[in-house]
């Protein structure tokens, strides 16, 4: 077995292909000196780390090939395998073909952490012993060696590349909004990739879908598996928001979940709440748990998290809005004027979806990192916008300008890789500055 990146998915994947007798090869873009930490984490195990001579030769007596999700589907070594017809297996399906329990999946451009956190939450509290992670940060495959009743695993498209059998019970699209364009040939091409989450779904399974996104709604016909969608206007089977309450409506019976004492705020959350419910009702957790679940629910750390309140100006980390689609959705949830810092990797999506919030709410705008004069480029001109170095010069700006009733908002819209290790790194930094202030 040859295992493509060392991360924390390719390690796990080692593992357990160790663990189940295979001989397992490595190959990452890291040095064998790099990896140590990684390779001595796998000490005793039969795992050999090849980096030396021509990829052609990694792939001999190698019977399948396991790309960690950061790995792009036209890396050298996979378009090999590929051609000497060795078979490419993702984590996700590795995992699959070994986990006995049923699957609820979560993919989407954004919402789909808080939505799988919330979905696990209910299903715990209904007395199920679950298994949640993903793309959310453990890999499926750890949680194989385990006896679970359920898994409820975030999935992203980079997941979703190589798989063949992956079948979840329920399967849930949150929305779709450009995002990894630096990644894939075409947004359709991004597109299609996350509808490969109901491909092998049947007719016993559910697939839950917006009813508020066109194309998302469009897919309804071509999938197998039983249709519930979500969406805010009313229905008469499915799930739909008011002002006060979410309402699930099947056959001739409605519930109804008030979101008074619900703690998470914005439009986005009201749809991930559906979602969740959704998910939870088709699993059959009894409404009560939905709803209690629903109002103890603290968010997410680094997805529009409040971090202080400093002399009547609030702060807000929202680390993980890494594409503008995100964005466009934590400044839909402020009324307040917001100052915004922005920047980072840019991942060759276009700007123009936040450029009504930006002229509305955007008093103004600190760029920084690799992406701040693309930033610049494209929204510069409809706010006072200002280039910075970095987080911490950004801060410095921010805190100088804002005044009490303001907003300060970190929603980067971009990755972190220029600047930090991950998008969780870049919160901590970003609130360890704010209290600092
Ligand atoms: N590497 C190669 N060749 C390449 C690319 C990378 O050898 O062409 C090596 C790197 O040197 C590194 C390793 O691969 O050693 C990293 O692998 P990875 O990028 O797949 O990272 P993991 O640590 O395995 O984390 C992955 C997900 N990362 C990505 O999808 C990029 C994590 O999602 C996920 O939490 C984890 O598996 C567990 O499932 C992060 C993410 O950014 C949060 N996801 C994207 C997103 O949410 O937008 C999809």
């Amino acid at each position: 077995m040859l295992v493509v990146g060392l991360g924390r998915t390719g390690q796990e994947c080692a593992r357990f292909l160790a663990h189940q007798g295979a001989k397992v090869r490595v190959n990452d873009l890291r040095s064998a000196a790099d990896l140590a930490l990684e390779m001595g984490a796998l000490a005793g195990l039969p795992i050999e780390y090849c980096s030396a001579g021509e990829p052609a030769s990694w792939l001999a007596g190698i019977d399948v090939v396991v790309p960690s999700p950061g790995v792009p589907r036209d890396n050298a070594l996979l378009q090999q395998a590929v051609a000497r017809h060795i078979p490419v297996l993702g984590e996700i399906e590795l995992a699959y073909r070994s986990f006995r329990a049923p699957l609820v999946a979560v993919t989407g451009t954004n919402g789909k952490s808080t939505t799988t956190t919330l979905i696990g939450e209910m299903m715990k509290a209904g007395g199920h012993r679950v298994f949640v992670g993903g793309n959310l940060g453990v890999p499926f495959i750890s949680a194989v060696s385990n006896d679970w009743d359920w898994a409820v695993l975030e999935i992203s498209s980079f997941q979703l590349e190589w798989i063949e059998q992956f079948r979840p019970r329920i399967a849930v699209l949150l929305n779709v909004t450009e995002d990894h364009l630096d990644r894939y040939v075409s947004f359709a091409d991004y597109r299609a990739t996350k509808e490969r989450i109901f491909e092998v779904q049947g007719g016993e399974d559910v697939a839950i879908l917006n009813r508020d996104d066109p194309w998302i709604w469009a897919m309804r016909n071509r999938i197998k598996g039983r249709i519930v969608s979500f969406g805010f206007t009313e229905v008469t089977e499915g799930v739909f928001a008011t002002a006060g309450e979410i309402i699930w409506r099947a056959g001739a019976g409605e519930e109804r979940f008030a979101l008074d004492e619900v703690k998470i705020q914005g439009v986005h959350n009201v749809e991930n709440m559906m979602a969740a419910v959704a998910a939870a009702k088709c699993a059959g957790v009894p409404c009560e748990l939905i709803q209690t679940t629903l109002n103890r629910f603290p968010g997410l750390e680094h997805r529009l998290e409040f971090v202080r309140n400093k002399d009547g100006v609030r702060y807000y980390n929202d680390s993980k809005g890494t594409n503008v689609g995100a964005v466009v959705k934590s400044l839909a949830s402020f009324n307040e004027p917001v100052i915004l810092l922005a920047g980072g990797v840019d991942k060759g999506g276009d700007y123009a979806p936040l450029n009504e919030e930006i002229k509305q709410k955007v008093r103004r705008l600190v760029l920084f990192g690799a992406a701040k004069e693309v930033i610049a480029h494209a929204l510069g001109g409809l706010t006072e916008t200002v280039i910075v170095d970095d987080l911490q010069a950004a801060v410095r700006e921010a805190a100088a300008h804002a005044h009490a009733g303001d907003v300060v908002l970190l929603s980067p819209g971009c990755s972190s890789f220029d600047q930090f290790s991950n998008y969780a790194e870049r919160g901590k930094v970003f609130k360890s500055l704010v209290q600092k202030l």
